[in-house]
């Protein structure tokens, strides 16, 4: 089937901020529509997303933020080039390699590329008359991934009312989607009421829908989630763990890893021996940008004295980059990768780079970012790859529970196992 029309244009995301969406008419009518998301704590080898500020499209009322030139690129650079052509993801996205070379697609933007290289996979499941996850995995059955939902955030995504970004628990024991689903939920609510319980103003719900609890410790902040898995009738370490998203380069400054609600300052060795004690004081299983970015040397420390299980997740180390992961894979820097396809900005260049992950071992997880839109196509691409983790933020927000839902949809319709990493 072929491509009869290709049309990009500008709409909101979850935090009211422009994004990207491209939409795809094929020869037999059908159109197919996909909406890319956007981060805050962005880390510096992202791939480019184009933003207008400064530039001649930028548009008075959204603060900078508008995409109107991704959005030109796509309609008058990328349009010209795909219509007519047959709807192949892979030679799609070697055609919008040719149209921008750069190894961040910062000619086009990432924000234009991956709007048309998603709604090419949209549109090519559709041709072959197969759901996404199913283009992707046609035969056999699907592996539904583990959630990591968030419950407390902070730093980026709360106006940093905790120094790290995310507190989030992973249900370890839970024997299919449905159930692990239930016992988020539960006890999502019931962190928030022992969050009103102790005087906070629980209702602050912050980007990615977790509760944006002022927390001055790490440590006050897992014990407080342990207590809400604990009031749920569940055990902390055997059905539920934890996982956090340092996201410490937020808070690397000088060479120093400061903490400013806890007021401490700690060197990179001092840092991995405060990573390390949380670690083994508390049910956690994941551990996502304990280092920044380019603190590769720590990484590599830190994976030497950390317990074998421990899930060490590089974001920002490894930005969905197949050098960045090569690197980690030679220098042994983390064991795990976090895939974001608008890190990367082609849908065949992130599927390469969890392949490769993969390949050695490393535990893959696909993730959203803080600001996300209603499509689902996260739960598919999470799925048809088998990532066997998925992270998405919290149970609260329609841009958040459309992926869940799909999941939930995915795991009724479909032949599924429900994956469990941590076993
Ligand atoms: C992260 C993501 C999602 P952001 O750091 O993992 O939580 O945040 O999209 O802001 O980079
Ligand atoms: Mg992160």
């Amino acid at each position: 089937m072929k491509i009869s029309k290709l049309i990009g244009y500008q709409v909101l995301d979850s935090r009211g901020r422009p994004t990207v969406a491209a939409s795809i008419s094929l020869s037999d009518g059908t159109s197919h529509t996909a909406r890319v998301p956007s981060g805050a704590s962005t880390g510096k080898h992202e791939a480019k997303e184009l933003r207008d500020l400064g530039g001649q499209y930028v548009e008075k009322f959204y603060a900078g933020l508008s995409v109107k030139q991704a959005v030109e690129n796509i309609n008058q650079v990328i349009a010209p080039r795909l219509v007519e052509e047959l709807v192949d993801l892979v030679a799609i996205d070697n055609h919008l390699i040719e149209l921008d070379p750069s190894p961040d697609h910062a000619k086009l933007g990432a924000n234009a590329t991956l709007a048309v290289s998603l709604a090419t996979s949209i549109a090519a499941a559709h041709s072959q008359n197969r759901s996404l996850a199913r283009y992707f995995q046609p035969e056999s059955y699907l592996k539904i991934p583990m959630p990591m939902v968030n419950i407390l955030s902070g730093g980026a995504h709360a106006n940093k009312v905790m120094d790290i970004q995310d507190l989030l628990i992973v249900p370890i024991g839970a024997t299919s989607f449905t159930q692990a689903l239930s016992w988020i939920v539960a006890i999502r609510e019931t962190a928030s009421e022992l969050g009103k319980q102790a005087g906070f103003v629980s209702n602050l719900i912050a980007d990615e829908g977790g509760l944006a609890i002022p927390f001055d410790s790490v440590s006050k902040a897992c014990e407080f989630v342990i207590s809400a898995i604990e009031k749920c009738g569940l055990i902390a370490g055997e059905q539920v763990s934890l996982a956090l998203d340092v996201a410490s380069t937020q808070f690397f400054e000088d060479g120093k890893y400061n903490l400013k609600n806890a007021k401490q300052s700690y060197s990179s060795d001092q840092f991995v021996t405060y990573i390390n004690n949380l670690v083994s004081n508390y049910p956690i299983v994941s551990i996502e940008d304990p280092f920044a970015e380019d603190d590769w040397l720590t990484w590599q420390k830190f994976m030497q004295v950390a317990p074998k299980k421990l899930q060490v997740l590089g974001d920002d180390l490894l930005t969905t980059n197949l050098a960045r992961l090569n690197r980690a894979i030679e220098e042994k820097s983390a064991n795990s990768i976090l895939i974001k396809a608008n890190q990367n900005g082609l849908v065949s260049s992130t599927l390469n780079v969890l392949k490769q992950a993969r390949a050695n071992n490393f535990n893959t997880v696909v993730s959203a970012r803080s600001g996300e839109n209603e499509d689902s196509w996260l739960a598919d691409l999470a799925t048809g790859w088998a990532a066997g983790q998925i992270k998405v933020g919290s149970t609260h927000g329609s841009e958040r529970n459309s992926k869940w839902n799909r999941l939930l949809e995915l795991e009724v319709i479909e032949n599924t196992k429900f994956i469990n990493p941590f076993n």
